[in-house]
């Protein structure tokens, strides 16, 4: 049955699997266990042996964030190794390598990457991946273009949008801590000094923005487009100067591919607007912040880039048939609505950015980009930045038609 592991019950189970136990080598008494979790919900432990290493993750059966009182079912295991099996063939070398499951310890076992670091935490030390945006760009298209109507059949994206659908308490985490909770009234809503008691305020009382949330809340539950990630952070993606994984697909349903792209989009304005929170005497961080946000475009357009290339190559999906478009006069009516295409997700993208900001401002989950702010007085003017952006985002949609649009407008914050 289900316990939550140790240092010490992680060595037996990782020795009952030959595979494992081969991987490390040694006896287990001499292979070294940390205990690393650092996110919101989950243990994660990183095992050493004299052969290999690797990493096990298990559920908690409640949200580690918060503890025993908010009680969380212990399937969010199964929903993400299920992701891995389904996309891993489309993103190799872009996720890391998945080994096993144990379905009564909702753990599983996985490539540990070394000497890899969170992407977030990179960034707010000063730090530039030269690939990241690109690389994370290239996983995002790749995983849903293949889950799609576009690169998959009716029965297959079938097949995942109803086993995905039963992730419903992650859904619901989503929908409520990041569609509804921020801009209501919730007990779980935190921010981090009084400076934003007004800005709370204001939100809470803005019918306007209240209303472009909610319909972008609709749209995340509606819009069955692919299979996503649900969550793809800076925080979800982990980096060294060449290569680039994007982990913790837990929260992934077949739901809207903008939400994917719109989350990577969010968590780079954030960080950039962060950057003079962690400036030193000797280092003003402008020159970071610049190439932060010069990631924005970078990540649109290989997004973009690779979606079409894959939609010119390998589609064997069900809309947009090539049987229909088989006549060369076609070609340019197909061509202009791939653009099209590409533009909605582009404006989707915006408004849950928008959505995303507000809620690690306002909401229960905050960004370390802000929080390692330690003084209130430098970290809520940015927060407020961030947040002003985002309502931007949401209320002025038309003015942002391209990554440059959101350039110039966290330029302008
Ligand atoms: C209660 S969980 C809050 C957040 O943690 C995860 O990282 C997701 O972003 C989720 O919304
Ligand atoms: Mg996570």
């Amino acid at each position: 049955g289900y316990h939550p592991l140790d240092s010490h019950s992680v060595r037996s189970f990782l020795d009952g699997l030959p595979a494992m136990r081969e991987k490390l080598g040694g006896a287990p008494d001499g292979w070294t266990v940390q205990e690393v979790g650092d996110g919101n919900l989950n243990l994660v432990f990183l095992v050493d042996g004299p052969d290999g290493s690797v990493c096990v993750k298990q559920s908690l059966p409640y949200v580690r964030a918060a503890g025993e009182s908010w009680p969380l079912p212990l399937d969010r295991a199964f929903f993400e190794q299920s992701y891995y099996r389904a996309v891993g063939e489309h993103v190799e070398g872009l996720a890391p390598r998945f080994y096993h499951y144990q379905p009564e310890l909702y753990a599983f076992v996985m490539e540990r990457l070394s000497p890899h670091i969170i992407l977030r935490r990179g960034l707010i030390e000063g730090k530039r991946y030269p690939h990241v945006a690109e690389h994370v760009g290239e996983f995002a298209a790749r995983s849903t273009f293949a889950t799609s109507d576009l690169g998959a059949t009716i029965e297959e994206k079938a097949e995942w949008t109803a086993a995905f659908a039963k992730n419903t308490s992650l859904i619901r985490i989503t929908a409520e801590v990041v569609f509804s909770d921020p801009l209501s009234q919730s007990p779980r809503n935190r921010w981090t000094s009084p400076e934003l008691d007004g800005l709370a305020r204001d939100f809470r009382a803005d019918s306007a923005l209240k209303g472009a949330v909610a319909d972008f809340g609709w749209r995340f539950l509606t819009s069955g487009q692919a299979l996503i990630h649900g969550d793809l952070h800076t925080g979800s993606v982990m980096v060294t100067e060449t290569d680039t994984r994007v982990m913790d697909p837990e929260f992934s349903f077949v739901g809207p591919i903008g939400f994917d792209v719109g989350a990577f989009l969010a968590n780079l304005v954030m960080n950039y607007l962060a950057q003079p929170g962690h400036a030193t005497a000797g280092d003003d961080r402008r020159a970071q912040a610049d190439w932060v946000l010069d990631q924005v475009p970078v990540f649109w357009n290989t997004f973009k880039r690779r979606f079409l290339a894959l939609w010119e190559t390998s589609a064997r999906g069900d809309a947009y048939p090539a049987t229909m478009f088989a006549n060369p006069a076609d070609a340019a009516v197909l061509a202009a609505r791939r653009e099209a295409f590409l533009d909605r997700i582009f404006a989707d993208a915006v408004g849950y950015a928008g959505v995303k900001t507000i809620r690690r401002i306002l909401g229960f989950a905050h960004n370390a980009d802000f929080e390692r702010i330690a003084d209130p007085a430098r970290r809520a003017p940015l927060e407020t930045k961030a947040a002003r952006l985002a309502r931007t985002f949401l209320l002025e949609p038309h003015s942002f038609r391209t990554p440059e649009d959101i350039v110039a407008a966290a330029r302008a914050a």
